[in-house]
């Protein structure tokens, strides 16, 4: 356990060494990862900071003051990160939401030992709006064999297995938040000196939530359990205190303030959506190493959700995550719905 006295100022760079350091063993090639996925951070911040001043300063459909193609900024985020990591020789495959199939190394590169999923830009439709939008990610250890390309297998791993997990909220400030499985650490960014400095070390949720995260719109959709649910978090049937209704529409704005005040992010299954609508794989298992390291829980209302054994890359899953009272309770009442 490194101890920072509250007035040092650790850098991302310094925290990662420093946890580094802890294990004789490491390489440093997850380390690199971490490294790399931080300036590929501060790239998108960058971006989605100007966002509102793009149509302004480039003329509609032509090239905008960075003599770039005007693209969304989901697909200018998902290259920024596939470019930002292809060529470190840590990882041997990537996969995207934005991209169908896996994203190969390019041959000119060495392969590592390592794969990366990413929602490079989720809850991208909130720009437009000036809501809080999130980059997430996943690095899991290759499992077959060989040294050359991964493949889809080394992806569909359980969210135990996974080696790190964080994402980055493009907010009120940018920060930047992993767990490596020793804890979840908060790292803001301060753009005046383009740093992510340690801001909320070892972060760790409440066990009862405040806030309940939940489109309710789908409420004639849900099972009946789900309903019974949701009144129970509302307080509707006594067994509990109401909880606040704080939902933006925004996984990781949603997931971050409940992380920090407690509360519970839900998006089940429904008629029009048996999976749900989130993706196991890079938005649900990321966030749930992040909140188990943080004290909480989360459940696909069947089990433990990073015991799920994934079938596809972008397969989606039901998802109940946060305050571990609330998640229990969740597992609790739906475990008999069918
Ligand atoms: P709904 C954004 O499109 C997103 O993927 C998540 O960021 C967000 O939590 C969810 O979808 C919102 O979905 O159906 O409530 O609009």
């Amino acid at each position: 356990m490194i101890f920072h006295s509250d007035t040092s100022i650790v850098t991302i760079d310094r925290f990662i060494i420093e946890q580094e350091a802890l294990f004789p063993e490491a390489t440093g090639e997850l380390s690199g990862i971490l490294y790399d996925l931080a300036v590929a951070a501060k790239m998108i911040s960058s971006k989605v900071r100007r966002a509102g001043l793009i149509d302004i300063l480039g003329a509609a459909g032509s090239d905008n003051v960075q003599g770039e193609h005007q693209q969304k900024l989901d697909v200018i985020a998902n290259a920024i990160i596939t470019k930002a990591m292809d060529h470190g020789g840590r990882l041997c495959a990537m996969a995207s939401e934005e991209e169908e199939g896996i994203i190969e190394i390019p041959p000119q590169f060495k392969c590592g030992k390592y794969v990366l999923l990413f929602d490079p830009l989720d809850g991208s439709s909130n720009i437009d709006v000036n809501v809080p939008v999130g980059t997430i990610f996943s690095v899991l250890r290759r499992v077959t064999p060989g040294e050359g390309q991964g493949r889809v297998e080394d992806m569909l791993q359980p969210g135990m297995k996974q080696v790190a997990a964080g994402y980055v909220i493009y907010g009120s400030s940018t920060m930047m938040v992993y767990t490596t499985g020793h804890g979840a650490h908060g790292f803001t960014l301060d753009p005046s000196i383009g740093e992510f400095l340690l801001s909320h070390p070892h972060i760790q949720t409440p066990t009862v939530g405040k806030y309940l995260s939940v489109n309710d719109s789908y409420e004639r959709h849900w099972s009946e359990p789900v309903r019974a649910l949701m009144r129970r978090y509302r307080g509707l049937d006594d067994r509990r205190e109401a909880m606040n209704v704080r939902y933006v529409g925004s996984l990781v704005a949603d997931f971050h303030r409940n992380l920090l005040g407690g509360g519970i992010f839900v998006y089940p299954a429904n008629s029009k959506s048996p999976e749900g609508k989130l993706r196991l794989l890079y938005e649900c298992n990321p966030l749930a190493f992040i909140c188990e390291q943080a004290g909480g829980a989360a459940t696909n209302g069947k089990g433990r959700l990073m015991d799920v054994v994934p079938s596809a890359l972008h397969q989606r899953s039901p998802l109940f995550i946060g305050s571990k009272c609330d998640v229990d309770t969740a597992t609790l009442m739906l475990k008999d719905d069918r």
